[in-house]
């Protein structure tokens, strides 16, 4: 893996160029979110001036089909018209309470008509808050402190997480963090993704210590890396055995797998669920829920404390709402599966015939492609892939109007917008850019 300094670009961004390096005097990279940096393919990052459907449109005017799509959560695509209707109507009535508003239960009773595992939900505000929130559940609901995570799983950068994790930390060589005292990371345990022998050693190791097991169904943050089938049944069986809990992350794969998540695809029940992305339609949310007798130990009905100024509030809930509607309304799930089938097959074909070893997976909307012979099960296989050689990739298709996700350690995601075109036009520049390798 290698981090790369910016270099010239092969584009024409002049704009993008001097908003860059104003941005790098006033913010860390000048970005908001390390893995928006480029830093592991060169260039530099695009300023966007606005989203439309499956495309961006940079400050320089161009225009890009967009797998990135807000890392998740415009299933939609961008500024879908229910979506900005339905804010456009919320907006005058004002953007906060901080009290209750008839949104969330709405949006409740949605995302658990689609994930009925979930029994009571807390909103919350990020993907981040989600995933901390609900282990600090798990630890108060079972009086034990560890808990048990994979190398290459991301759950947000809380400090007991950030160990051994995927994602930006990942593509930057940083799988753990300074700043995290060793007090906060004492009690995290790593085992390997796929590997259900070194879950059971550690569960042999501390029989009555472990709290839960959390993970990323299906892994969005390493590249994606699917379950192999008895993966996901052991880990519940292994779970019931020692009586910890099973915690989905399914902030991104919740509602991008399958509607029901990964949850529902793979007929597993978690007895926790963290949420974001997707259930908030491009405005900033996560959520946390699952069985009721666990959830009632959340403050105020129990002693579990855990608060938010702008929790539920009424945008992000109303986002969301037409979001779900939208992703659940007839045919549209199953457009977005067939034009996905259609993306890898045309991906596959493209390498296949320029002779370039891939290895690409889709699960509902999500999807990758390693620069790697495969198969690609966990970390170790993943990050045995040619970095090097996926930069050039990214940087040819970014040069071809194709916006992928700045790093070979993270997913791709389909929406609704992505039509009949924008899949051939991608595969299309995909045979060019793996031509391009050859050289
Ligand atoms: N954690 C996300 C990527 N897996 C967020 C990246 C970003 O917003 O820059």
């Amino acid at each position: 893996m290698s981090s790369t300094e910016p270099t010239t670009s092969l584009l024409n961004i002049p704009t993008s160029q001097a908003m860059f390096a104003q941005a790098r005097e006033l913010l860390p990279g000048g970005v908001n979110s390390p893995v928006r940096a480029f830093r592991a393919v060169g260039g530099q990052p695009l300023f966007i001036e606005r989203g439309e459907g499956a495309y961006l449109v940079d400050v320089d005017g161009n225009r890009y089909v967009d797998y990135i799509m807000s890392w998740g959560p415009l299933i939609l695509g961008h500024a879908h018209p229910d979506v900005v209707a339905a804010l456009q109507e919320a907006l005058p009535r004002g953007t906060s309470y901080g009290a209750p508003c008839p949104q969330e239960i709405e949006l409740a009773e949605l995302v658990m008509a689609h994930m009925p595992n979930i029994e009571m939900i807390r909103f919350v505000n990020s993907g981040t808050e989600a995933t901390m929130s609900v282990l600090r559940l798990a630890r108060a609901f079972t009086g034990r402190n560890k808990i048990i995570k994979f190398e290459g799983n991301y759950h947000g950068h809380a400090d007991m997480l950030l160990v051994q994790a995927g994602s930006g930390v990942a593509t930057l060589g940083l799988p753990d963090s300074p700043g995290v005292p060793a007090a906060t990371v004492v009690d995290t345990l790593t085992a390997r993704y796929n590997d259900l022998e070194s879950v059971a050693r550690l569960f042999e190791e501390f029989p009555n210590d472990i709290a839960a097991l959390i993970l990323e169904p299906v892994v969005g943050n390493m590249g994606l890396v699917a379950p192999l089938p008895e993966f996901l049944p052991g880990l519940r069986q292994l779970t019931k055995n020692y009586g910890a809990l099973l915690v989905f992350d399914e902030v991104m794969t919740g509602f991008r797998v399958h509607p029901g998540g990964a949850q529902t695809l793979f007929d597993i029940t978690p007895d926790l669920t963290a949420l974001g992305k997707v259930i908030g339609g491009g405005l900033p949310v996560g959520a946390y829920g699952g069985r009721r007798d666990i959830m009632e130990m959340v403050a105020p009905v129990g002693p579990m404390y855990q608060a938010g100024t702008l929790s539920g509030n009424p945008l992000a809930m109303t986002a969301g709402i037409a979001t779900i509607r939208g992703l659940t309304a007839p045919g549209v799930w199953e457009q977005m599966e067939e034009r996905g089938e259609q993306l890898m097959r045309g991906l596959h074909a493209a390498a296949e015939e320029q002779g370039i070893p891939v290895s690409h997976s889709r699960v509902g909307t999500m999807f990758g492609l390693f620069f790697n012979g495969g198969p690609v099960i966990d970390w170790s296989s993943a990050k045995r892939s040619d970095t090097q050689r996926f930069g050039r990739y990214f940087q040819s298709m970014l040069a071809q109007g194709v916006y992928l996700a700045p790093s070979q350690f993270e997913a791709g995601f389909l929406s609704a917008a992505h039509g009949h075109a924008e899949i051939e036009a991608t595969v299309n520049a995909a045979a060019r850019a793996f031509a391009s390798l050859k050289d």
